[in-house]
């Protein structure tokens, strides 16, 4: 798609000026929130299964193209109640066991308001697409009183990661529709993600079997 010209909406440039300004102090707030929370569990736990954390605030050209691919009304209210990720947290771990202990921090910690938990990880999308989704709300104080903000937070393993970054670059960057062997030869590479992922996993817990005091993940009761 090419860019778009944002003046051919009816936008309301300070209304959407004012939005923004929520939208990245919503942003602001997540980055602290997140890295607080990893700092903290690595000093009581002597491991950190955060291997990196992205953020990133959508640009309206995203914003509009992804309310025309979700066939909606372009305007601010649409905006607001159906694009979750214009604000957004990747937060990247070695082990498949870390995503879903790290989705039980962030949800015990009660900084964040779960909206809905999508484990694209057990049900990955029809592209082969794997990761842990949070749409969440944050609470942000403004002069005038606290706003709740939307937000997403996606959580993967590296492996994953390697797949969803090169899968983007390929549909955003290919010209026109990809031809389907490619496409479903481009999925069928997902399993292999899949069973690296696995094979991973399984080598850690043996690991940890021959050395009782080894521990790459945090224990149930710890988290
Ligand atoms: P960008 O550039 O990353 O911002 P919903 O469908 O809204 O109920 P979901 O699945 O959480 O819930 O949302 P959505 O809008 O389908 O996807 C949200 C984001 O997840 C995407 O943002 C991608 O980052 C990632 N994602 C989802 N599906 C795929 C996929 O098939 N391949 C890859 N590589 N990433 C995916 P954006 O806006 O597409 O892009």
């Amino acid at each position: 798609m090419n860019p778009i010209d944002i003046n051919q909406f009816n936008l309301d440039r300070d209304k959407l000026s004012k939005c923004m300004l929520e939208y990245s102090s919503a942003l602001h707030l997540l980055e602290t929130q997140l890295e607080i929370l990893r700092d903290e569990f690595k000093l009581s736990h002597q491991y950190n299964p955060i291997e990196h954390i992205n953020t990133r605030l959508k640009s309206i050209d995203s914003i509009i193209k992804k309310m025309y691919k979700k066939g909606l009304n372009i305007n601010i209210e649409n905006m607001k109640e159906h694009i979750y990720d214009i604000v957004g947290a990747r937060i990247v771990c070695s082990f498949k066991n870390d995503v879903y202990d790290l989705v039980k921090i962030i949800e015990d910690c009660n900084i964040f308001r779960i909206i809905e938990k999508k484990d694209y990880i057990k049900n990955p999308k029809e592209s082969g697409y794997s990761s842990f989704h949070l749409k969440i709300a944050v609470l942000v104080p403004f002069s005038k009183g606290s706003k709740e903000i939307k937000a997403e937070i996606q959580i993967r393993t590296m492996a994953m990661d390697f797949w969803a970054s090169i899968e983007h670059k390929l549909s955003y960057k290919f010209p026109g529709e990809i031809p389907e062997d490619i496409i479903v030869e481009f999925k069928e590479t997902s399993g292999a993600i899949k069973e690296l992922d696995n094979k991973m996993s399984s080598l850690v817990k043996r690991l940890e079997e021959c050395n009782g005091n080894l521990s790459l993940h945090a224990k149930d009761e710890e988290i």
